[in-house]
């Protein structure tokens, strides 16, 4: 069957290919519209996206609502990390935001709520964390959104491969649930 992906972010949108391909999902994409994004959780705007992607094409579709916590910003930008400075400027404004404070006080962690709503009303949730560190600059170019500027040991996200990301990433890891309940529930 195939399931469309109601992303309209291109790094996503290849994470998204890259995990569900394993799956045997046949991941399409379609020009959806884009709801607004009106929860108070990761969890709720994923629902929110993939419920209207699935109304709007009558097919499966999963979503995905991410971000960055960063503990010395309270856990900002979090749900608005999307729309947390100007586009362009998210990482800068960031490191700038931490300018002076030391490694100890940099702990960070990414967060991915993964939605997945069917034709029926049925729905499957997970979700993924992982943790790490603001950097100190921004480092690689893999990747996209802050990766460049989230750390774990001595690598930013940036700097590695696709496959080193998915497995330790948020992504990968609501994905990983993911799947073992899609199997569950499709009885396989
Ligand atoms: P869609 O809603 O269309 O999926 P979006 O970019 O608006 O796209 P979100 O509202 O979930 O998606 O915002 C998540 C933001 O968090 C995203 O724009 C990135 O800046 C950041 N982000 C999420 N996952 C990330 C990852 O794996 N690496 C780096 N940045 C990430």
């Amino acid at each position: 069957m195939k399931y469309v992906i109601a992303t309209h972010n291109k790094g996503k949108l290849v994470e998204f290919q890259r995990l569900l391909e394993p799956m045997g999902i046949e991941a399409v994409t379609m020009d959806i519209a884009e709801p607004e994004e009106t929860g108070r959780t990761f969890a709720e705007n994923a629902f929110i996206k993939a419920e209207a992607a699935c109304r709007e094409t009558g097919l499966p579709a999963v979503a995905d609502d991410s971000g960055l916590c960063v503990d010395y910003l309270g856990g900002a930008p979090g749900i608005y990390s999307a729309r947390f400075a100007e586009p362009g400027k998210r990482r800068l404004t960031v490191l700038e935001k931490l300018k002076g404070v030391p490694e100890e006080q940099r702990g960070a962690h990414f967060v991915s709520a993964v939605c997945c709503v069917f034709p029926n009303g049925d729905r499957i949730e997970a979700e993924g964390r992982c943790f790490g560190k603001i950097a100190f600059e921004s480092r690689g170019e893999n990747g996209f959104g802050y990766d460049s500027i989230f750390q774990q040991g001595d690598v930013t996200f940036g700097e590695l491969s696709a496959q080193e990301k998915d497995a330790r990433s948020h992504r990968g890891h609501a994905f990983a649930e993911f799947e073992k309940k899609l199997r569950e529930y499709l009885g396989k």
